[in-house]
């Protein structure tokens, strides 16, 4: 595989809605990005993901888009937006846009026109079937909750949605739609944007025959409805020859549940279609039986077989993976995976080790870089998410009591991630002079960035070694990876190897003393057992058996 910029470089993910508030307005805005671009030079960073800041009724934060030209208003102008692009390029940092093409809002003027008569030239932009009231044409699931179709009496038709009733899917299958997208895409792309992420982007084929979900594949979350369907390959081939291939950019597609084969099929570089891919697997092992919405803890060795399988298979198929533990949709994960507690600093540091030093594109989600955590809200008014806020609903008329249901949404609730981001111990976090369209979680006046960056052992200045140590040697980013202890119930341990190069990273993932011995068959003689990065100050050097500390996570080279 000829390297790529994009395979050791680190994405820096941005949902401005939270990110910095400028105006006292409560929500973030482009011009709180700008301000903040010298810090996010200074961990080391390379591209700036910004989620869509296009025109939106913001019904679903951005991703309900009705205009895909326009800069969504509080969020500033097209001039912020240029000013910006401008600004991060003087500094070295890339930006890529949030493209949101599976569906539009129903207030996107295409969707509206459709709905005016079944002639409109823009009706076959959208998905219709026939049918009666109550009668769904097929029994697919909207991912947040009901069914995935609404009917529209004016003209005795449903009209398919696999997310909120406001997010219209578009019909991927008329070409009018595709060469829209293709404009759409080339405008910002020819502003400068150095490419996108592409948002549920395996949706897009739907199998013509509509048929019902016959449950033969697991419930779990997302094969509610159909993804990698028949003609995605084609379509994102085809999106590659039309607007990809003519720009040096990089593209990473959001892939609600999918499979090794396809991700290997999507970023193979000889297939020419995505860069790399995001799969979700490994942020499903706190889903009993695949169902998210159920107060649980994860399962550590399903966490490393998962990850382990993904290094290896997509290694040996030539694919590219993206790294993450975090985004907009997932709980904080020093809440999830770690201790955000007693063993905060020690456990975000090994969580952050673990995924950085494997194979892949690493991404950081806003905050995770000094340890942000979820807020533990306490009551329904606290929430914001449209997903979160259909799911108290369905669970309520279950017969669940609020009590029980808070429990679940303080583990699972997308809001999770989605609180202000704490910029330093003054009022609302330094987020905004305003009233936060959130709350800030109450932990603020101890974690926060300005702390962080006055304190030379925080987790910020570990996020900043491991980017400059990506930079620095190639067996991170390219070399083989093989898991070892796969049993071990605490520790997470796997080699790196390259050329004559080795990499050991031991990560003990709980806060019980543990002992690692180096297996047998591991002859490290040759071994210089140098600490390339620890989250102790004093760690052992002699790698071959080692006490290991809580959430203790070392690296030998
Ligand atoms: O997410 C896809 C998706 O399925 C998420 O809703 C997430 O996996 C789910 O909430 C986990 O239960 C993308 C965007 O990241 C998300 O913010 C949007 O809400 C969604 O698509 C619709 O555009």
């Amino acid at each position: 595989m000829t390297k790529q910029w994009w395979q050791n470089a680190v994405v820096y993910q941005i949902y401005p809605k939270s990110f910095k508030d400028t105006t006292g307005s409560g929500t973030g805005d482009i011009q709180g990005i700008i301000e903040k671009l010298d810090y996010l030079q200074e961990l080391g960073v390379d591209v700036l993901w910004l989620t869509p800041i296009y025109k939106s009724p913001q019904r679903d934060n951005g991703y309900d888009i009705s205009d895909y030209y326009q800069i969504y208003k509080e969020y500033g102008t097209m001039e912020d937006f240029d000013r910006l692009l401008a600004e991060a390029h003087k500094r070295n940092l890339k930006i890529i846009m949030d493209i949101v093409v599976n569906h539009t809002s129903t207030e996107h003027e295409w969707f509206q026109d459709a709905l005016t008569s079944k002639n409109s030239r823009y009706r076959d932009f959208y998905i219709w079937k026939d049918g009666q009231p109550g009668q769904p044409p097929t029994n697919w699931q909207s991912k947040f909750g009901g069914s995935a179709w609404e009917y529209d009496q004016k003209s005795g038709q449903y009209y398919l949605h696999l997310f909120d009733v406001t997010q219209a899917d578009l019909n991927w299958e008329n070409e009018e739609v595709r060469n829209s997208v293709y404009e759409m895409m080339r405008f910002w792309l020819d502003k400068g944007v150095d490419g996108f992420r592409l948002d549920v982007i395996n949706l897009i084929s739907k199998d013509q025959r509509f048929l019902d979900d016959d449950g033969s594949v697991p419930p779990g979350d997302g094969r509610k409805f159909y993804t990698d369907g028949p003609r995605v390959h084609e379509f994102m081939h085809e999106m590659n020859t039309e607007v990809f291939s003519k720009y040096d950019i990089m593209t990473v597609g959001e892939m609600s549940s999918t499979t090794i084969d396809h991700c290997i099929l999507y970023t193979r570089p000889d297939r020419k279609e995505l860069s790399m891919t995001f799969n979700f697997h490994h942020l499903k092992v706190d889903y009993p039986n695949g169902e998210k919405w159920t107060k649980a803890d994860f399962d550590f060795l399903q966490l490393k077989e998962i990850l382990s399988k993904w290094q290896v298979e997509m290694t040996n198929g030539g694919g590219w993976n993206a790294l993450f533990w975090c985004n907009h949709d997932q709980p904080r994960v020093v809440s999830r995976f770690g201790d955000d507690g007693k063993y905060h600093r020690e456990s975000a540091k090994m969580l952050a080790t673990t995924i950085h030093m494997m194979r892949g594109t690493p991404y950081i989600y806003q905050g995770e870089e000094f340890g942000m955590t979820n807020p533990n809200f306490q009551h329904i008014s606290d929430y914001r998410d449209v997903e979160s806020l259909n799911m108290f609903q369905i669970m309520k008329d279950e017969g669940m009591s609020e009590e029980e249901i808070i429990d679940i949404l303080q583990q699972k609730s997308r809001d999770n991630s989605r609180t202000p981001v704490q910029w330093d111990d003054s009022e609302h976090a330094g987020f905004t002079t305003g009233t936060p369209w959130i709350s800030e979680a109450n932990n603020y006046k101890e974690i926060n960035a300005k702390a962080a960056l006055q304190d030379k052992n925080s987790i910020f200045y570990h996020y900043q070694k491991l980017n400059h140590l990506r930079k620095e040697f190639d067996i991170i980013v390219h070399g083989s990876y093989q898991l070892i202890l796969a049993n071990h119930d605490a520790i997470f341990a796997y080699i790196r190897e390259y050329k004559d190069e080795k990499l050991l990273v031991i990560n003990n993932f709980y806060s019980k003393e543990t002992l690692f011995t180096l297996p047998k068959e591991y002859n490290f003689s040759e071994y210089s057992s140098r600490i390339l990065l620890s989250n102790y100050q004093d760690s052992s050097n002699e790698f071959q058996e080692i006490l290991l500390r809580p959430y203790e996570s070392v690296v030998y080279y």
